[in-house]
């Protein structure tokens, strides 16, 4: 047993209270070193949790293979336990906060006996900047530890910054799995029957219980840094986004810095990392973040965001070094792979990752594999955890304590049929309408949902959101009064597809065009032209060097049917009515005046 290093009397408090509840057979404080995470990772090599890859093509890293049960978040299982229910909001499940603890006060009582309990300090964005915050995961899973140590900074830095009286969001987390006197412990142990993933947000608390995956498990990412932080950033002023971050620089090195929000398999982690066209000589992207964005109102007036993570845990299917190169550079080393397949040589395998399928590979629930199976060999959402440093686009500002100006937000989803490439709103009510009517149409990918259905999911936090949507919108809405240079707001669409079902748009780098004419809309160096939706390029605006994109194409990609629009438009309101009387009127009044201009 490691004794914490740490004289903060509230997490020794904490700790102790949470270990007479569940008994583990040990308490181990993580000190966040390499030889602690070597230890972890050749004790889990030993129980047949991680399997070593070859040390040669990918040093330093490890396949892993989770329960089948157990393999993505459980947004039926995710609780926002306020005082009131309203403050959930109706896109929430709620439960009643003492009712929720005394259930979990249930599911605690010896839940870790036979494992070792990890207590893991914290930092969610560089340790002691004024934008970051800490947190203590309390967990029974040794594959927690080292996702956690890649995903956040974690550590006996971290207890330092803490000191004596600091505050921190306790997280505590159980795969739900005790085990008996002698009882060895599955491979990947979860209680997939009694998860619960609960957030209290009056308490700033945190309870996951019973599954060991992603969102649900590694809890700097989904339960603190969006939901407990959305709610922090509400009573604060200031944003938890579901964003990517990236900079722009231009062949005269002008640098801006602009955030974007889409739904889920719209590429977001391939966005965050493009490589431009190269006939676009001089301009460069670089990467500040993947996922989640702090954004806070500076003295300078704007608004400053930085990456509260520390690593990428992407989605593996799909990524290559044609689609992004830099997120396999960024796995090429001290990487954890989970649910996808294993080569024959020792390395890891996904659909979309190379033009040839291997011959032979064990799938990720570790059985052999041909060309002709009829499974997958990777599961859909398999995933790579490798650290942020590691990729080569990453910007030198990622870690500035004081964070990136950030001069526009961009929005999307995948729309197939309705909406044109690009847009701007009118102004920041505009752009707040817009983020609040993002949607994404189903694809055969997704789990739930029908097929082609418009899944509504404003500023992609429907998942996230840890109090009422509708005083989001609102918290929105009040930062025009708050910030005097507010960013530009934008909407992009890369999927928009033809009659032929096939996409119009290039996508992946040549979206730079893109990102170059928003540019240019800042610096006012692009016209005023507008349609019923925003402003909008013109075909020449665009800058098509090393392209042969025709302007009848470009055409096709920016139009649209606006009875059909019109239509997609009035349903916005059957949405907006779940809110009943919260929804901001703002709101109401641009859907008013955008249904007025497709008439
Ligand atoms: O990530 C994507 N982006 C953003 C990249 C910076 N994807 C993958 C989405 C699944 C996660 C895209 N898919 C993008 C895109 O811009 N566009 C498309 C659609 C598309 C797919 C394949 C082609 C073109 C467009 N292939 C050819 O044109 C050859
Ligand atoms: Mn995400």
């Amino acid at each position: 047993m490691t004794e914490g290093k740490t004289s903060n009397e509230n997490l020794i408090k904490w700790v102790s209270k949470i270990a007479d509840q569940c008994k583990p057979a040990n308490i181990h404080w993580c000190d966040g070193s390499q030889e602690e995470n070597d230890k972890l990772c050749q004790l889990m090599v030993e129980s047949g949790t991680l399997i070593k890859l070859n040390q040669e093509i990918r040093p330093n890293s490890f396949l892993c293979r989770s329960d089948p049960k157990d393999v993505a978040r459980m947004e039926s299982r995710t609780f926002i336990c306020s005082e009131n229910e309203k403050d959930a909001g109706p896109t929430n499940n709620w439960m009643d906060p003492v009712e929720m603890h005394a259930k979990l006060d249930d599911l605690l009582k010896g839940c870790m006996q036979g494992r070792t309990m990890y207590v893991i300090p914290f930092s969610m964005g560089p340790i002691g900047s004024p934008i970051s915050a800490i947190g203590v995961e309390i967990t029974d899973s040794p594959y927690v530890v080292v996702n956690m140590r890649i995903m956040t900074r974690i550590g006996n830095a971290v207890l330092e910054v803490l000191g004596e009286t600091g505050s921190f969001v306790p997280c505590f987390h159980s795969v739900g799995s005790p085990l008996n006197e002698g009882e060895k412990s599955a491979v990947w142990p979860c209680n997939p029957e009694n998860t619960y993933i609960v957030h209290f947000p009056e308490e700033r608390a945190i309870f996951s219980f019973g599954s060991g995956y992603g969102g649900n498990a590694l809890l700097g990412k989904k339960c603190y840094a969006l939901r407990i932080a959305s709610v922090m950033a509400r009573d604060e002023g200031w944003l938890a986004e579901h964003m990517l971050i990236l900079g722009v620089e231009s062949p005269k090195g002008e640098k801006i810095y602009v955030a974007a929000a889409f739904p889920s398999a719209c590429g977001k982690t391939n966005f965050a990392m493009i490589i431009p066209p190269k006939e676009m000589q001089g301009w460069k992207i670089s990467t500040v973040g993947d996922d989640i964005a702090w954004i806070k109102p500076g003295d300078d007036g704007k608004l400053h965001a930085i990456n509260p993570e520390a690593g990428f845990f992407g989605v593996a299917p799909g990524t290559s070094l044609k689609t992004n190169p830099n997120a396999m550079h960024s796995c090429r080393a001290n990487s954890i792979f989970t649910n996808v397949a294993l080569t024959d040589e020792g390395d890891i395998w996904w659909e979309g990752m190379t033009d040839e399928t291997p011959a032979h590979l064990i799938d990720w629930k570790g059985n052999d594999w041909t060309p002709d199976s009829e499974n997958l060999a990777a599961h859909p959402n398999s995933r790579f955890t490798a650290p942020a440093s590691q990729c080569p686009t990453i910007d030198p500002n990622w870690e500035n304590p004081d964070g990136v100006p950030i001069s526009a937000m961009i929005f999307g989803g995948r729309r197939m049929h309705d909406i044109p490439l690009v847009y701007q709103s009118f102004n920041w009510r505009h752009g707040v309408y817009v983020g609040a009517t993002m949607g994404s149409e189903q694809t055969a990918a997704a789990v739930e949902g029908q097929i082609g259905e418009l899944r509504r999911d404003p500023f992609a936090m429907i998942p996230f959101c840890g109090y009422n949507m509708a005083d989001y919108f609102r918290h929105w809405l009040n930062l025009e009064n708050k910030v005097s240079e507010l960013p530009q707001i934008f909407h992009v669409n890369w999927f928009r597809k033809n009659e032929e079902d096939k996409f119009i748009w290039p996508g992946f780098g040549q979206n730079m065009r893109v990102l170059k004419w928003i540019i240019d809309r800042i610096e006012g160096k692009a016209t005023d032209h507008k349609n019923e939706l925003g402003w909008v390029p013109l075909y020449n605006e665009m800058d098509w060097r090393g392209s042969d994109f025709s302007e009848e194409t470009w055409n096709e990609l920016m139009a649209f049917n606006i009875d059909h629009l019109k239509q997609q438009t009035e349903k916005n309101q059957q949405f907006f009515d779940k809110f009943a009387d919260s929804l901001p009127e703002e709101i109401n009044s641009e859907q008013k005046k955008l249904l007025t201009r497709l008439s």
